[in-house]
């Protein structure tokens, strides 16, 4: 069942990534067929290529929507190697044989993302790709069907390994691949032209039961794609709780994506621990450091690779799930070395914009709260501005605030979370928690900063956290009595911010 690929069609959204297969695939001397973007960027590499057009002596027409949807090219993909009435009709249509395809979707749901209109939705409704990935992944017995830009290193390895040859088992593997892609790709599209009804027809026709919901005499279902956001590399099937904390994780961690290596500890959907550094197994250190205790069975996740020597660090660590974009081969195998331990790949998926809870006899549905706070849209309330790494820690604070559950305080100082009061019935419980948090870790809160997630109504907060060494805070403001807490923080030498924004998580 080996086979060695004379030609390829390729037909790519994205050129990202391709190049080196492209140039694989020459230096193989494999003939490539190719559609018109796709085809220029080929020919830009100096490579040969022929246009499909070619083959189907068919322009690209109806701006683009046929290209590909002929029978030279369905057939030169769906012929059966094993089958003479095939062959004789490859022979007499005058067919040309196709043994690779590789294509990348129109981008469907970004474009959803963007808030693009309907008629741009529209036409990123792929017909040609995914027919092609179909038809590819379908005659898998014959041709090898790489459908995402994900799979291209696997590609790119086995082209390498065998030269060119593939084994049934290697085109099985990328087939099932293929049908993953078109079947999300599909569902993102019902789910565009189903959107009222999204939340429960949709989802509940395709539940997974898990063991059981949030405790064992209760059942619990999750309805959702969790493959679309995560690849699981090791442990057990995850929990209800844990897929809560995971979501908790996810959401926070979302707000220093593309910033300086930063890992976060999660108890209860809330962070214990938080820090951002220079390396990432510093910031794993003091992100721990915030709270060795609460760590305990904690999900963890990173915004940039698992390196060895922080996955050494983690290894001492009990918990639950790792979360990280990727991890080198020598961390996996270190964090694999626990079989219970699970281990997340996060894709690089959109959050839903919707969020749903049931309320009494119905469900909530709002939207996402997607305003993260940011130096420029700040307004500086008292005499004295906060210093430069104040500014930065204030920023960094109010970010994990938001993400905690209200009421809360957070306190932090040089991009580490210091402690915080979480889910407390007043900001002032909430204050007092997270000081006698910091203090019974031996964090000096001189120079420390502390954000709120909503309001101070009364100056007692502000108080209480002068009295503490606190230096600078950052809440929405809009208090009738906001001006006695800014009277005390002038007096005091606090430097205190307003965001005009609130950001309560219940
Ligand atoms: O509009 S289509 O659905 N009609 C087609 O016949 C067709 N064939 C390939 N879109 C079609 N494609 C898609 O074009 C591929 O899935 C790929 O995303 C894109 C590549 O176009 P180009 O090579 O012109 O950049």
């Amino acid at each position: 069942d080996l086979k060695t690929a004379k030609s390829a069609l390729i037909s790519v959204f994205s050129k990202e990534g391709l190049a080196p297969i492209v140039e694989k695939l020459n230096d193989l001397g494999v003939t490539i067929y190719s559609t018109g973007g796709t085809e220029a960027f080929i020919k830009d590499l100096g490579i040969k290529v022929i246009p499909v057009e070619e083959v189907t002596s068919y322009p690209s027409i109806l701006g683009g929507r046929v290209k590909t949807l002929h029978p030279k090219v369905f057939g030169g993909i769906l012929n059966r190697g094993d089958h003479s009435g095939d062959r004789e009709e490859m022979k007499e249509y005058d067919i040309p044989q196709i043994d690779i395809v590789i294509v990348d979707l129109y981008p469907f749901e970004k474009t959803v993302a963007s808030g693009a209109s309907e008629e741009d939705i529209i036409e990123k409704i792929d017909i040609g790709g995914i027919s092609l990935i179909r038809a590819a992944a379908k005659n898998f017995k014959d041709v090898i069907c790489v459908s995402s830009v994900n799979d291209y290193a696997d590609f790119l390895n086995l082209l390498t390994e065998k030269n060119g040859e593939t084994s049934l088992e290697d085109r099985k593997k990328f087939a099932a691949r293929s049908f993953n892609v078109s079947s999300h790709y599909d569902t993102a599209i019902f789910n565009f032209f189903n959107s009222e009804e999204k939340v429960f027809k949709q989802s509940y026709s395709e539940g997974k039961e898990l063991r059981y919901g949030e405790n064992p005499h209760q059942k619990g279902t999750f309805y959702g794609d969790f493959d679309a956001m995560f690849d699981l590399l090791n442990g057990k099937e995850l929990s209800y709780n844990n897929l809560l904390d995971v979501d908790a994780a996810v959401n926070l961690m979302n707000e220093f994506k593309n910033e300086a290596p930063t890992f976060a500890i999660l108890k209860h959907n809330n962070a214990c621990g938080l820090a951002q550094r220079d390396t990432l197994a510093e910031a794993y250190k003091d992100a721990l450091a915030g709270d060795p205790i609460s760590a305990f069975g904690g999900v963890l996740i990173s915004n940039v690779e698992i390196d060895t020597e922080t996955a050494s660090e983690i290894h001492n660590l009990f918990c639950e799930v790792v979360i990280a974009p990727s991890y080198s081969t020598e961390a996996l195998e270190i964090l694999k070395e626990k079989k219970n331990r699970i281990i997340l790949v996060q894709k690089e998926v959109e959050l839903p914009n919707e969020l749903v809870r049931t309320c009494l006899n119905g469900v909530l549905i709002q939207e996402r709260d997607n305003k993260t706070d940011a130096i420029e849209s700040l307004s500086y309330a008292t005499n004295n501005k906060p210093v430069s790494n104040e500014l930065n820690d204030l920023i960094f604070a109010s970010k994990i605030c938001k993400h905690t559950k209200s009421n809360t305080i957070v306190l932090a100082k040089d991009k580490q979370l210091l402690a915080s009061g979480t889910g407390q019935t007043s900001r002032v419980d909430a204050l007092r928690h997270s000081i006698e948090k910091a203090n019974s870790f031996n964090f000096d809160l001189k120079g420390a900063v502390m954000a709120s997630d909503a309001f101070f109504p009364f100056p007692d907060c502000v108080e209480i956290a002068g009295n503490a060494g606190i230096t600078a805070v950052i809440q929405p403001g809009g208090s009738i009595k906001d001006q006695s807490s800014i009277d005390y923080c002038n007096n005091n030498n606090i430097a205190m911010v307003m965001t005009g924004t609130r950001h309560f998580k219940h």
